[in-house]
């Protein structure tokens, strides 16, 4: 994607999972925006969008990070979210492992505490070590840390599947987490 597309892309992000109100908009309860609205609200921020580039975002997004409405007229965030939104999902059964990317520095609080959600509504979880490198060195050195999601599946957590393919949880308890030696996640 051109570089002009993803500064849009983040600040469609930035509006649809954590400020609306920077170009005054509001999400309704399931997280959906009216497209005209934000169109018209980027306009005004100075943010180039228009509803071709809209829809070629959309399209091209990397990790299809936005969903039109069935009808086309509102877009939302499939995952992300700081502020508190109600996707709809249904719980669903996940793979037997999960994974997620983080950095070695946050180790020791991880062992402390288990995966909780931090700034967003969710822990994020993927279905692949590649995937999770990637999350983890966003944060610094990374480090994948393996889920024992069969476990806690029997034992009453609920996960939770994006539009996009990010599991989602609200937190891991670290009896569930496997901390894999890192050199393995180096090569
Ligand atoms: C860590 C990106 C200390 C957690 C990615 C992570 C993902 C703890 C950081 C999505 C902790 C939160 C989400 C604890 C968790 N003590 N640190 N007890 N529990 N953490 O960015 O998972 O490009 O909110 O390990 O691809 O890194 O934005 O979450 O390192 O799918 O679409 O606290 O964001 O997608 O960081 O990333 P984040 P994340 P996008």
């Amino acid at each position: 994607m051109d570089a002009i597309l993803v500064k849009i892309s983040r600040f469609i992000s930035l509006v649809l999972r954590h400020k609306p109100q920077v170009i005054g908009l509001t999400l309704d309860a399931s997280g959906w925006a009216p497209v005209d609205e934000l169109i018209s609200g980027a306009l005004r921020a100075k943010v180039p969008l228009t509803l071709d580039l809209l829809r070629q975002i959309v399209a091209e997004d990397d990790k299809q990070r936005y969903t039109f409405s069935e009808d086309g007229l509102r877009i939302r965030a499939s995952q992300g979210h700081s502020i508190s939104v109600a996707l709809g999902l249904e719980p669903v059964t996940p793979p037997d492992r999960l994974y997620h990317g983080t950095a070695q520095r946050f180790l020791n609080s991880i062992r402390q505490q288990g995966l909780i959600a931090k700034g967003r509504q969710y822990v994020h979880l993927s279905v692949d070590e590649a995937t999770a490198v990637k999350v983890g060195r966003r944060h610094g050195e990374p480090i994948v840390l393996v889920v024992k999601a069969d476990r806690m599946q029997r034992d009453g957590f609920k996960f939770y599947r994006s539009a996009n393919g990010v599991w989602l949880i609200d937190r891991v308890p670290v009896e569930y987490l496997e901390i894999k030696d890192n050199a393995e996640v180096r090569r």
